[in-house]
């Protein structure tokens, strides 16, 4: 019989009561030294907690839920008694020895022994921000990238966020200030004292305003207010809709490193898993229920049942299973990423939000003349203005007239929360799928800037290049599809916003101006919002609005 040691909470930096969100062991179970035990999670990383010996569980410490800090302790082992024995079939970390391995060091750590990040090296006004002690991990990856040139941070706010197997975590800045350059991108492998962003450190600038702002109300932190939003393919993955305000929601499904790990060996792709632990997180049942099904080829989308669920209980009857060869030739085509995560997010706000569409025609006849007039004059200079650059500035101004249409419904349900900003997301045709980058500040920015802007964010969208944080934020969603055709659509809402403008492509009719008919270009406007929110009266002022500012644009200066 082996000693009985009590195995505890490494050096987690600067963590304290975070709290427990797997237990991976139970009492008899054999473990190896460097197994995972447990996984905590803060609101900033999870890790897994190994075993510091080999042995067999005598009793578990800890369970779901509880709160651990650095010297709890996890559980009773009968160590096993030789150091042979208790060598792990694994190679030691890389840290070595017995001791308990630091299994993520918190990237936030201040101080202490071997958690002093490295200090941001100043370039005149600029600091190069770098990885901070992470522990034992190298080279592991980054999977979202949250800030973009030109964003203002506060300290500790989170630039991106990196992966091993073992650990997802943020690296938060460790100063406030304006991002000048990124120096990562998702995908790219990342160690202690890697560079991430460029930043034009200010020390006043821990008053700055967060991206998104406080609204006058009690907002959730900023990771939560530069939410998830925008994109559809970019959002919330199969998760209730804004009740949870931790994440920096990005592609990313909510999911512990481990299970991570599971679904990767299964080859099951999260974003296709419902979650049903804690505030919608993914849990290794949920992971072999999914597979289970799939295998009993009853597999469906994760949207159906939790938008189902959400939205009240709707009683969604099964998908039609249909052997289609039977009736002809197949192929089959893999959905790309972008339509595999922007599909249960239009099927959720679909079926979530009660959508209405008004459509109204704007005779742009004018406006039209003087985008041509300005295309002209400026061929020089590269920047070609399109429709859309006056149609977010022209929604920018009816949206202050009309707040409840730059809204969010609050999570509680019980009010809704106007946002004093005004970041307009336009949906762009991508070769793998449709993405939503956003103009912030659209408010601030005149109609060059803003034309420039979208082009570029077009492009960078094409070439799929485009970052988390580009994504994030967006306040109202223009959809526009002037430049294919069409007459009039109903454009899906965009959650968390309430509204969405569909534009189709103008064209020359006959408009009776009172004594004949004369020829007006004339723009279609759809107008999708969300009845919770909104009201038709309200909705069709809205447009009426937007159409009288297409029609004489100087009105937009009132
Ligand atoms: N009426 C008539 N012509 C229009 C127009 C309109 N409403 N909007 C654009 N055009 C014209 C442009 O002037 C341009 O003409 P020229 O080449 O002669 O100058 C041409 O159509 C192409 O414009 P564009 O679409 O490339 O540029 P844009 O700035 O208007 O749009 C973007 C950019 C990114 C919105 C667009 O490329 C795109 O991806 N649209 C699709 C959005 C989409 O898929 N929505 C569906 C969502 S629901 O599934």
């Amino acid at each position: 019989m082996g000693n009985l040691v009590e195995v505890k909470v490494p050096d987690i930096g600067d963590f304290k009561d975070v709290e427990v969100i797997e237990v991976l062991v139970k009492a008899g179970d054999a473990v190896a030294r460097e197994q995972s035990l447990i996984t905590v999670e803060s609101d900033k990383a999870s890790m897994e907690i190994p075993s510091s010996h080999a042995g067999r569980v005598k009793a578990m410490r800890v369970k779901l839920g509880d709160k651990v800090s650095e010297g709890s302790v996890i559980l009773e082992l009968e160590a096993a008694e030789s150091g042979a024995a208790a060598n792990p079939p694994q190679p030691p970390s890389a840290k070595g020895g017995s001791e308990p391995r630091q299994v993520a060091s918190p990237p936030f750590e201040k101080g202490g022994p071997g958690g002093i990040p490295p200090a941001p090296r100043p370039t005149g006004e600029a600091l190069q921000v770098t990885v901070p002690d992470i522990g034992d991990f190298k080279d592991v990856e980054v999977i979202e990238v949250l800030v973009r040139p030109g964003d203002r941070v506060n300290k500790d706010q989170s630039l991106i966020t990196v992966e091993s197997d073992k650990a997802s975590m943020e690296i938060p800045s460790p100063a406030a200030g304006l991002v000048q350059s990124l120096l990562v991108k998702i995908g790219d492998k990342v160690s202690q004292g890697s560079p991430i962003v460029m930043l034009a450190a200010n020390e006043a600038a821990a008053a700055l305003p967060s991206p998104a702002p406080a609204a006058p109300v009690s907002a959730p932190p900023a990771a939560t207010t530069s939410p998830p939003s925008t994109a559809y393919a970019v959002d919330m993955v199969a998760r209730p809709a804004a009740v949870e305000p931790r994440q920096p929601e990005g592609a990313m499904p909510h999911a512990s490193p481990s299970v991570r790990k599971f679904a990767r060996e299964l080859g099951v792709d999260l974003t296709q898993v419902a979650g049903s632990g804690p505030k919608g997180r993914i849990t290794q049942d949920d992971v072999r229920e999914h597979v289970k099904r799939a295998l009993a080829g009853g597999a469906r989308p994760a949207a159906a049942p939790v938008a189902g669920a959400a939205a009240g209980g709707l009683n969604v009857i099964p998908w039609p299973q249909v052997d289609f060869a039977k009736f002809g030739p197949v192929e089959r085509v893999e959905m790309s990423r972008i339509k595999k995560l922007s599909g249960p997010n239009l099927a959720r706000n679909w079926v979530m939000i009660p959508h209405v569409t008004n459509h109204e025609d704007a005779d742009i006849t004018e406006l039209e003349a003087f985008r041509v007039q300005l295309n002209k004059e400026n061929e020089k200079s590269g920047v070609k203005v399109t429709m859309l650059a006056f149609l977010i500035k022209a929604c920018v101004a009816a949206l202050k007239k009309f707040p409840d249409f730059n809204s969010s419904i609050a999570p509680e349900g019980d009010a809704i929360i106007r946002k004093n900003y005004w970041h307009v997301g336009f949906a762009a045709d991508t070769p793998n799928g449709l993405v939503v980058p956003v103009i912030r500040d659209a408010d601030r920015k005149g109609i060059f800037e803003i034309a420039q802007e979208t082009a570029a964010l077009a492009a960078k969208a094409r070439d799929g290049k485009l970052a988390i944080g580009d994504m994030q934020g967006g306040t109202f969603s223009i959809s526009s599809l002037g430049g294919i055709g069409g007459t009039y659509f109903t454009p899906i809402i965009n959650a968390p916003e309430v509204a969405i403008l569909g534009v189709c492509r103008s064209t020359t009719r006959p408009v009776w101006d009172g004594k004949q008919f004369v020829p007006r270009l004339i723009l279609p406007l759809s107008l999708s919002w969300d009845h919770r929110v909104v009201d038709g009266a309200s909705a069709a002022r809205f447009n009426a609005y937007l159409a009288s500012l297409l029609a004489d644009f100087r009105r937009v200066l009132l």
